[in-house]
């Protein structure tokens, strides 16, 4: 119900942005540049989000350096060098650091300072944001720049306090980096983090035993240097290689093909052939890109998933190891495809054992190892690759609370509800930056940030120009796009998998498809349209009512 409102409470800021990762630093300077004031609060105590705390050895980006970073300034491009294809933890975090310092981005920014609750005040038509250094702020409109595999998964290895070694988390890895030389050292999980951390803890530690319970696909990333006259090449085409990544399917710069070829049609000689080609150039996203009916269409996906298992077979030594590599458990592309460096050929290292831990599970960890049902592994470190709590995670770490004081831990207990992966029902002047059933996770993260930030942007300008107090997502408008995502979801082999997509990894946690399938362009297009026709699916409230 709406109630006149005389003497509208002025809050703090215009904004407050939470998270200054990728997403948080952009929208601050949008937020900035169109007048608005904005306050970042960040846990870390430095800029960077994902960059800042995954410092695993091997850390790396699967998307190529030169696309995976902003597009918003044209002088940012030409003026930033990448050193290597795909960008290392290090460089994307220097990247972030130098964007935080051109833009002038850090007096803005609160670090070391976690959000801990934001409340929306009914009556005074704002939210009032708590952390945990004990402040408090009000702001007019909140947005969740908080990532989407932001909160690690809780270890959940029985008698894990026993185990006397060291234990490292790849999610919150130490600063200073850690030395593996002489030490036998475990790592529980094998999915893209692991993937890449493996290679590199072999080469140091004495021993390395790698505990699997699910195989995964991995295909070469072919990294190496970037030369200066292929940096060249890419900035001179920018705008163009910008412009193609922005409606296409992943954010890269690969388009839409206009008559797709059914994957199943082409003769298995010529299939084979493009595989190896791409094989031999390297990259997940472009694999997908060249046949993205593998998502959707069984027998293509097994052809391309049997073309990988061949790799694995083909690449390591012992048959057993590579029969365990090879991935059976969903179709390919289903879990993240991850990207390696000589993954496979760990495994025919004297210094690395594999052990399936579907055959023999884990007992528990015990003072000086782990136990399984037929061994134990004696081990001075382990190393937790073991996942996040994804999408959902980072949201509901926080208490927020809309309309009526009902917070969306209740809203959402049974998932995720937004529209547009923008914004929820009941949740007025709160927005989310790559939130749930937006592409997000199935596309270059930067492209994705960027469409949302300059969306959110645009939004508020025009709420600003006519006076609306107050923008909220229609339940109705809701209900219609998430029953689009699951739609578009279902059509795909996607919701198969036990992946942390539909949120499997994590004990009790709703079983839905959380990501938007139908491709950033697409996508895109949608939103624009939305706003163009004045918001359609928002209700937005003019000033002089309260909401
Ligand atoms: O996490 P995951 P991640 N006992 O959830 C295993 C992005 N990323 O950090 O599959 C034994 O994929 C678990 O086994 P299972 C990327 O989007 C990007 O690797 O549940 N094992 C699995 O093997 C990626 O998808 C980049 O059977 C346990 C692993 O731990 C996302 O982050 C790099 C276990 C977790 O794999 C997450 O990747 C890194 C247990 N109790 C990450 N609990 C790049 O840009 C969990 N596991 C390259």
């Amino acid at each position: 119900m709406n109630h006149p409102r005389p003497h509208p409470t002025r809050p703090d800021f215009d904004a407050v942005i939470v998270g200054a990762g990728f997403a948080g630093l952009y929208m601050l300077h949008r937020l900035r540049e169109a007048g608005f004031t904005a306050r970042v609060f960040e846990a870390g105590d430095g800029v960077g989000g994902t960059w800042y705390w995954n410092r695993y050895p091997g850390a790396r980006c699967d998307i190529e350096s030169v696309d995976y970073s902003y597009s918003f300034s044209p002088e940012l491009e030409q003026a930033w060098e990448w050193s290597e294809r795909y960008p290392r933890q290090p460089e994307i975090l220097a990247y972030l650091n130098h964007v935080a310092d051109r833009f002038d981005l850090r007096r803005d920014i609160a670090l070391n300072t976690r959000v801990t609750a934001a409340h929306f005040d009914q009556g005074a038509g704002l939210w009032r944001v708590e952390n945990d250094r004990g402040g408090r702020c009000t702001a007019q409109y909140c947005v969740m720049a908080t990532g989407c595999l932001s909160v690690p998964k809780a270890p959940d290895l029985p008698g894990i306090e026993r185990f006397a070694g060291a234990t490292y988390l790849t999610a919150a890895w130490p600063r200073d980096g850690v030395d593996f030389t002489g030490q036998r050292v475990g790592v529980i999980g094998t999915g893209s983090t692991a993937i890449q951390v493996i290679p590199q803890v072999a080469r140091q530690a004495e021993h390395l035993t790698v505990f699997q319970r699910t195989a995964n696909f991995s295909v070469p990333a072919r990294n190496g240097p970037l030369e200066a006259a292929e940096q060249q090449r890419v900035k001179a085409d920018y705008p163009h290689r910008r412009a193609l990544s922005r409606q296409s399917l992943f954010g890269i710069p690969v388009a839409l093909p206009d008559t797709p070829r059914r994957t199943r049609d082409i003769p298995p000689a010529e299939l084979n052939q493009t595989l190896e080609t791409l094989w031999a150039q390297g990259g997940a996203m472009s694999l997908l890109a060249a046949a993205p009916d593998v998502l959707v269409d069984p027998e293509a996906n097994a052809r391309v998933a049997e073309f990988v298992r061949g790799k694995i077979r083909a690449t390591v030594s012992d048959p057993r190891a590579a029969e365990l590599l090879c991935p059976t458990s969903h179709p390919l592309g289903t879990k993240r495809l991850c990207l390696d460096t000589d993954y496979y050929e760990t495994f025919n290292r004297d210094n690395v054992t594999l052990v399936d831990l579907r055959a023999t599970p884990v007992e528990t960890l015990t003072e000086h190892g782990l136990r399984t049902r037929d061994a134990e592994h004696r081990l001075d470190a382990l190393i937790l690759a073991t996942g996040f709590d994804a999408m959902t995670g980072a949201l509901l770490a926080m208490d927020i609370r809309g309309r009526d004081g009902r917070s969306l831990r209740e809203a959402w207990a049974d998932g995720p509800h937004t529209y547009l992966g923008l914004a929820s029902a009941g949740f007025p002047n709160l927005f989310l930056i790559t939130g749930p059933q937006s592409p997000s996770v199935f596309t270059n993260m930067v492209m994705s940030i960027e469409q949302h930030v300059d969306w959110i942007a645009d939004c508020l300008i025009y709420l600003r120009a006519r006076g609306i107090r107050s923008i909220e997502a229609s339940a109705p408008a809701q209900a219609q796009w998430e029953a689009h995502v699951a739609a578009v979801a279902d059509a795909t082999l996607m919701p198969q998998a036990d992946s942390w997509y539909v949120g499997a990894n994590v004990p009790g946690k709703p079983r839905v498809f959380m990501a938007y399938l139908g491709g950033l362009g697409p996508y895109r297009q949608r939103c624009d349209q939305v706003a163009a026709q004045g918001y359609a699916g928002f209700a937005l409230t003019p000033a002089a009512v309260a909401v």
